[in-house]
Protein backbone atom coordinates (compact mmCIF):
# COMPACT_ATOMS: atom_id res chain seq x y z
CA UNK A 1 0.00 0.00 0.00
CA UNK A 2 1.16 3.58 -0.91
CA UNK A 3 2.17 5.59 1.91
CA UNK A 4 0.17 8.66 2.57
CA UNK A 5 1.78 12.08 3.05
CA UNK A 6 -0.20 15.03 4.78
CA UNK A 7 1.04 18.33 5.12
CA UNK A 8 0.07 21.77 4.08
CA UNK A 9 -1.00 21.73 -0.18
CA UNK A 10 0.63 25.01 -0.79
CA UNK A 11 3.66 25.08 0.59
CA UNK A 12 7.16 22.83 -0.02
CA UNK A 13 7.47 24.07 4.81
CA UNK A 14 8.48 20.47 6.53
CA UNK A 15 6.60 18.79 4.33
CA UNK A 16 9.40 18.56 2.08
CA UNK A 17 12.18 16.80 4.16
CA UNK A 18 9.46 14.04 4.28
CA UNK A 19 9.01 14.31 0.39
CA UNK A 20 13.06 14.15 -0.11
CA UNK A 21 13.35 11.28 1.27
CA UNK A 22 10.14 9.12 -0.52
CA UNK A 23 11.21 10.62 -3.60
CA UNK A 24 14.92 9.70 -3.75
CA UNK A 25 13.70 6.30 -2.56
CA UNK A 26 11.41 6.49 -5.14
CA UNK A 27 8.64 5.48 -2.90
CA UNK A 28 5.37 4.82 -3.51
CA UNK A 29 3.22 7.62 -1.87
CA UNK A 30 0.34 9.89 -2.24
CA UNK A 31 0.62 13.20 -1.70
CA UNK A 32 -2.91 13.72 -0.24
CA UNK A 33 -3.44 17.18 0.10
CA UNK A 34 -2.58 17.47 -3.13
CA UNK A 35 -4.98 15.65 -4.82
CA UNK A 36 -7.45 17.31 -6.20
CA UNK A 37 -10.39 15.28 -4.70
CA UNK A 38 -9.11 14.95 -1.00
CA UNK A 39 -7.09 18.69 -0.12
CA UNK A 40 -6.91 20.21 3.36
CA UNK A 41 -10.24 18.58 4.54
CA UNK A 42 -8.63 14.97 4.62
CA UNK A 43 -5.91 16.36 6.67
CA UNK A 44 -8.02 18.18 9.05
CA UNK A 45 -10.33 14.74 9.22
CA UNK A 46 -7.48 12.90 10.14
CA UNK A 47 -6.62 15.78 12.81
CA UNK A 48 -9.75 16.39 14.45
CA UNK A 49 -11.07 12.90 14.02
CA UNK A 50 -13.11 11.67 17.47
CA UNK A 51 -12.25 7.97 16.87
CA UNK A 52 -8.35 7.65 16.46
CA UNK A 53 -5.96 7.26 19.32
CA UNK A 54 -2.81 8.97 18.15
CA UNK A 55 -4.35 12.19 16.54
CA UNK A 56 -1.40 14.49 15.42
CA UNK A 57 -0.97 17.78 17.09
CA UNK A 58 -0.08 19.43 13.29
CA UNK A 59 1.28 18.09 9.71
CA UNK A 60 3.41 17.18 8.62
CA UNK A 61 2.02 13.59 8.85
CA UNK A 62 2.41 10.20 7.78
CA UNK A 63 0.03 7.31 7.20
CA UNK A 64 1.20 3.39 6.68
CA UNK A 65 -1.63 2.02 6.47
CA UNK A 66 -3.67 2.22 10.01
CA UNK A 67 -0.03 3.70 11.62
CA UNK A 68 -0.54 7.64 11.79
CA UNK A 69 2.98 9.12 12.26
CA UNK A 70 3.69 12.66 13.15
CA UNK A 71 6.85 14.92 13.49
CA UNK A 72 9.09 15.36 10.67
CA UNK A 73 12.11 13.90 12.28
CA UNK A 74 9.85 10.68 13.33
CA UNK A 75 8.79 9.66 10.19
CA UNK A 76 12.14 10.22 9.14
CA UNK A 77 13.28 7.45 11.66
CA UNK A 78 10.24 5.37 11.03
CA UNK A 79 11.12 5.62 7.10
CA UNK A 80 14.70 5.34 6.34
CA UNK A 81 15.43 1.87 7.23
CA UNK A 82 12.24 1.34 4.92
CA UNK A 83 13.76 3.27 2.18
CA UNK A 84 17.16 2.39 2.38
CA UNK A 85 18.38 5.72 3.66
CA UNK A 86 19.65 4.89 7.35
CA UNK A 87 22.37 2.87 8.23
CA UNK A 88 22.37 -0.64 9.48
CA UNK A 89 24.27 -0.15 12.63
CA UNK A 90 21.68 1.16 15.27
CA UNK A 91 23.97 3.16 17.13
CA UNK A 92 24.53 5.32 13.38
CA UNK A 93 20.81 5.07 13.17
CA UNK A 94 20.63 6.95 16.66
CA UNK A 95 23.71 9.39 14.74
CA UNK A 96 21.27 10.22 11.84
CA UNK A 97 18.27 10.65 14.46
CA UNK A 98 20.49 12.62 16.25
CA UNK A 99 21.30 15.13 13.30
CA UNK A 100 17.97 15.19 12.30
CA UNK A 101 16.44 16.45 15.86
CA UNK A 102 18.96 19.34 15.33
CA UNK A 103 17.30 20.16 11.61
CA UNK A 104 14.15 20.36 13.72
CA UNK A 105 15.28 22.90 16.25
CA UNK A 106 17.01 24.90 13.56
CA UNK A 107 13.78 24.93 10.99
CA UNK A 108 11.86 26.18 14.52
CA UNK A 109 14.70 28.64 15.01
CA UNK A 110 14.02 30.06 11.51
CA UNK A 111 9.76 30.00 11.98
CA UNK A 112 10.62 32.05 14.77
CA UNK A 113 12.71 34.69 12.77
CA UNK A 114 9.30 35.56 11.07
CA UNK A 115 6.90 35.31 13.87
CA UNK A 116 9.22 36.39 17.21
CA UNK A 117 5.92 37.70 19.17
CA UNK A 118 2.95 35.64 17.89
CA UNK A 119 2.62 32.68 16.05
CA UNK A 120 -0.68 33.14 14.75
CA UNK A 121 0.23 36.77 13.79
CA UNK A 122 1.38 37.00 9.78
CA UNK A 123 5.03 38.35 9.83
CA UNK A 124 3.47 41.82 8.75
CA UNK A 125 2.18 42.63 12.43
CA UNK A 126 5.54 41.97 13.97
CA UNK A 127 8.05 43.45 11.74
CA UNK A 128 10.43 44.99 13.89
CA UNK A 129 10.68 42.40 16.40
CA UNK A 130 11.13 39.90 12.97
CA UNK A 131 14.04 42.17 12.20
CA UNK A 132 15.36 42.32 15.51
CA UNK A 133 15.03 38.53 15.80
CA UNK A 134 16.98 37.72 12.19
CA UNK A 135 19.80 39.88 12.66
CA UNK A 136 20.90 37.82 15.88
CA UNK A 137 19.68 34.91 14.16
CA UNK A 138 22.15 35.46 10.90
CA UNK A 139 24.71 36.44 13.81
CA UNK A 140 24.65 33.49 15.98
CA UNK A 141 22.72 30.49 14.99
CA UNK A 142 23.31 30.38 11.43
CA UNK A 143 27.19 29.93 11.88
CA UNK A 144 26.53 27.98 14.78
CA UNK A 145 24.19 25.37 13.22
CA UNK A 146 26.02 25.24 9.95
CA UNK A 147 29.52 25.08 11.61
CA UNK A 148 28.21 22.36 13.90
CA UNK A 149 27.29 20.11 10.80
CA UNK A 150 30.05 21.21 9.00
CA UNK A 151 32.32 19.68 11.88
CA UNK A 152 30.58 16.51 11.87
CA UNK A 153 31.09 15.71 7.85
CA UNK A 154 34.48 16.68 8.69
CA UNK A 155 34.60 14.28 11.50
CA UNK A 156 33.12 11.29 9.64
CA UNK A 157 36.04 8.38 10.26
CA UNK A 158 34.13 7.18 7.07
CA UNK A 159 34.85 10.08 4.82
CA UNK A 160 33.79 13.65 3.85
CA UNK A 161 31.13 12.48 1.09
CA UNK A 162 28.05 11.85 3.48
CA UNK A 163 27.37 13.06 7.01
CA UNK A 164 27.35 10.00 8.57
CA UNK A 165 28.78 6.80 8.00
CA UNK A 166 29.60 5.61 3.95
CA UNK A 167 26.25 6.29 2.44
CA UNK A 168 23.51 8.47 1.65
CA UNK A 169 21.00 9.56 4.67
CA UNK A 170 18.08 11.21 4.99
CA UNK A 171 19.25 13.55 8.02
CA UNK A 172 21.34 15.84 4.76
CA UNK A 173 20.14 14.68 1.14
CA UNK A 174 23.26 15.53 -0.50
CA UNK A 175 26.38 15.61 0.86
CA UNK A 176 27.86 19.42 1.08
CA UNK A 177 30.90 18.55 -1.32
N1 LIG B 1 7.88 19.31 15.41
C1 LIG B 1 6.98 19.26 14.30
C2 LIG B 1 6.50 20.67 13.95
C3 LIG B 1 5.24 20.63 13.12
C4 LIG B 1 4.78 22.03 12.76
O1 LIG B 1 5.12 23.03 13.42
N2 LIG B 1 3.97 22.10 11.69
C5 LIG B 1 3.50 23.38 11.20
C6 LIG B 1 3.58 23.45 9.70
S1 LIG B 1 5.26 23.38 9.17
C7 LIG B 1 2.05 23.57 11.61
O2 LIG B 1 1.13 23.40 10.82
N3 LIG B 1 1.86 23.93 12.86
C8 LIG B 1 0.55 24.22 13.39
C9 LIG B 1 0.66 24.63 14.83
O3 LIG B 1 1.75 24.56 15.41
O4 LIG B 1 -0.35 25.06 15.37
C10 LIG B 1 7.66 18.58 13.10
O5 LIG B 1 8.91 18.61 13.06
O6 LIG B 1 6.98 18.01 12.24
Amino acid sequence: MAYELYYWDGIQGRGEFVRLALEEAGADYIDVTRQPTRGTGAMFAVMESESEPHIPFAPPFLKDGDLIIPHVANILFYLGPKLGLAPEDEGLRHAVNGLQLTITDFVAEVHDTHHPIDTSLYYEDQKPEAKARSAAFIRERIPKFLGYFERVLRQNPKGRNHIVGDALTYAISRSFR
